[in-house]
């Protein structure tokens, strides 16, 4: 029997981070078992903020070995760049026609990022959510693993993929949204700035642990993360937002539970809560970056990869498409 697809992309801008891992690349993992999987570097949705090309292309070289290193199989699962199927901005265009300014008008991370790039707010940054539901929609989607902010561009993917199939009979699956709940690492936040969520294009370095970071700059950056006053180690995200993100990583690196932590830690101090965070992200990616250092060496090879996911995923993608551009008349 035929499985279902399983649909999710990472943007190649700034540096992978314990955010994503925790997030979404962890559930991927998990799902790449149970599912036809593609994971996308979604480079198209990178340039919504100004790149440096050469630093761009370079970086989502590295974002293949790491999806590698983390336990992404190519052998299992389709790993391609997103610009390398001209179907997801074919299709985009398609779906802008059916949504609606007001939609896109609400959207929580289009006010964010126009609040942060306010010398360059672009079209591309407010259709950003289309051209996602494109993404996912393109391949019949079922599963689409991802972290907590995701949720709203979800939700218009689903109500787009509803709408067509309602005007124009069945086109698309509608797709599911994993995410994992707070506690379990669906919204990582910011170390010195716990109110926020960890983000990778945060210009201050010191807000999160990006994959290959070492460890001791790791050590470094916990000792910093900022925590409180009250010296109590409990789960407490509205009055204890630092304290509570790092039992989220202590949990999410150990696999202990939030409540066996807060027992294993009554009577003792943060520091000792630091301590053990960081020797449990050292362990967890010392043998991912191990493994990316060796994968990352060979270019050819990860440039074959992109080739072949491209190959198969195009080949799926023109189906959609074809179905899609039928149904609305299109010559
Ligand atoms: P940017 O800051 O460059 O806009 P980002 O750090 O938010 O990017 P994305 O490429 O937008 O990262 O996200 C990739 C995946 O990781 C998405 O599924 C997203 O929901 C998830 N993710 C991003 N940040 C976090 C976080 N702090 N906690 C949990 N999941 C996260
Ligand atoms: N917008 C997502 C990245 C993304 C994505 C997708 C995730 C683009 N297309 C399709 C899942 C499915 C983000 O994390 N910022």
């Amino acid at each position: 029997m035929a499985r279902d697809i399983l649909f999710s992309g990472i943007q190649p801008s700034g540096q992978l981070n314990i955010g994503h891992y925790f997030g979404a690349v962890k559930n991927w993992l998990r799902m790449q078992e149970d599912f036809d999987c593609l994971f996308s570097l979604v480079n198209l949705h990178a340039i919504t903020v100004r790149q440096n090309p050469s630093e761009l292309r370079s970086r989502s070289l590295d974002f293949v070995a790491a999806y590698m290193a983390c336990g992404i199989d190519p052998e299992k699962s389709i790993i391609f760049a997103q610009s390398d199927v001209p179907e997801h901005s074919e299709l985009m265009w398609l779906l802008s026609c059916h949504t609606y300014m007001g939609e896109l008008e609400r959207m929580t991370q289009f006010k964010d990022k126009t609040a942060k790039n306010t010398d360059n707010i672009n079209l591309g940054l407010f259709s950003y959510p289309v051209l996602m539901a494109a993404d996912i929609l393109l391949y019949q989607t079922k599963a689409v693993p991802v972290g907590a902010d995701q949720k709203q561009h979800l939700e218009l993917a689903r109500d787009l993929a509803n709408r067509m199939n309602n005007r124009y009979g069945t086109l698309f699956t509608v797709p599911e949204p994993y995410i994992p709940s707070v506690e379990a690492g669906g919204r990582i936040m910011s170390l010195l700035e716990p109110e926020k969520k960890m983000s990778k294009s945060d210009d201050n370095a010191g807000n999160y642990i990006a994959l290959l970071d070492s460890p001791d700059v790791i050590r470094k950056k916990l000792k910093k993360a900022v925590t409180d006053t009250d010296n109590e180690i409990r789960y407490d995200r509205d009055t204890k937002a630092g304290v509570s993100n790092l039992l989220t990583l202590l949990s999410g690196a150990t696999g202990k539970s939030i409540s066996e932590l807060e027992v294993d830690y009554v009577g003792k101090g943060y520091g000792h809560l630091k301590v053990d965070t960081v020797e449990a992200i050292v362990a967890l990616l010392t043998p991912i970056q191990a493994e990316f250092a060796r994968l990352r060496n060979d270019e050819a090879e990860l440039q074959r990869i992109l080739k072949i996911g491209a190959d198969k995923a195009r080949f799926q993608a023109q189906a959609t498409l074809e179905k899609v551009k039928q149904a609305m008349g299109l010559l």
